[in-house]
């Protein structure tokens, strides 16, 4: 979908702007930021813990690592509201992400107000959750989707949770799309192995970019990759079929991205904001990319 450029220049202005407060100020002042052990080690707590916000209903962090290595393959999620909540897995949306999606089957389950539940996540891989009495799955995207009228809007209660480990048969290249007339990535998860390349292409008439915020956890966009904006030429600037862009990742960890002209990173929640004016908001232009 089209976008005037200024909403982008503005993006990037903005950008610069959160990134010289931060920088004076030395930390974050966002109340919504938690470090829930106070420490600044880059490794996965052995035990995480996802907390359910009592403001926002909101999952925090949005992904959280497990590496089994340090400990346990178990995740605690807390319920920090006064009513009951529940968490449920995200229906596969293709086949392609069968063998590291949800890899333990179908969760579903109660967390009484105030309560917790514990999930043994022991197969490695990426967990995607949501909370159905705050956000849907969307037919037509595929995505988690935040009800209109949730404290948490624009954001859907979701989560990601990676645990860490070698998955067997990954490919060395995989694919991925932005959806003609759509500002939405075709696939959220992809993965590669290490070493592989994930090709991007772009069905859209106007171009769209496969930006990676900087690392904000254990593992979690662990090197550069590209040119730090990655520009997919559209069928308006690569006629008659649209650009692609073709980047190879040599780290292994689990990659965050989302499109820069149709989204903005949210450092404090370390999750992308929908422009309010892209075709899918409030679904953020977002995806995934595990290379293991
Ligand atoms: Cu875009």
């Amino acid at each position: 979908m089209r976008t005037p450029f200024f909403r982008f220049s503005a993006a990037l202005a903005g950008l610069a702007v959160v990134t010289a407060l931060l920088a004076a100020c030395g930390s974050t002042s966002n109340a919504a930021t938690s470090t829930s052990t106070g420490s600044s080690t880059p490794t996965a707590p052995a035990t995480p813990t996802i907390t359910l916000d009592a403001t926002t209903h909101l999952f925090e962090p949005f992904i959280t690592v497990v590496d089994p290595a340090a400990g346990g393959t178990t995740v605690t999620i807390l319920n920090n509201d006064t009513v009951a909540h529940q968490v449920q897995s995200v229906p596969l949306a293709d086949k392609s992400e069968l063998a590291f999606v949800n890899p333990s089957g179908t969760i579903n389950r109660t967390i009484a107000p105030g309560g917790s539940i514990t999930l043994n996540l022991s197969k490695p891989g990426l967990y995607d959750l949501y909370d159905p009495t705050q956000a849907a799955v969307d037919k037509m995207t595929r995505r988690v989707k935040t009800k209109p009228d949730v404290a948490g809007f624009p954001h859907a209660a979701e989560a990601v949770i990676w645990v860490k480990g070698t998955i067997p048969g990954l490919p060395g290249t995989a694919k991925n799309s932005v959806v003609a007339g759509q500002d939405d990535f075709l696939l959220d998860f992809v993965a590669v192995k290490t070493g592989g390349t994930v090709d991007w292409h772009n069905y859209d008439t106007d171009k769209h970019y496969v930006t990676f915020p900087d690392s904000f956890g254990p593992g979690i966009n662990p090197a550069k990759v590209g040119d730090g904006l990655d520009e997919i030429k559209g069928t308006d600037d690569a006629p008659p079929k649209g650009g692609d862009v073709k980047l190879t990742f040599t780290t292994p960890g689990l990659y965050y991205y989302y499109c820069t002209a149709h989204a903005d990173f949210d450092s404090g929640l370390n999750r992308a904001n929908a422009h309010p004016d892209a075709s899918v908001f409030p679904i953020p232009m977002e995806g995934f990319v595990l290379v293991d």
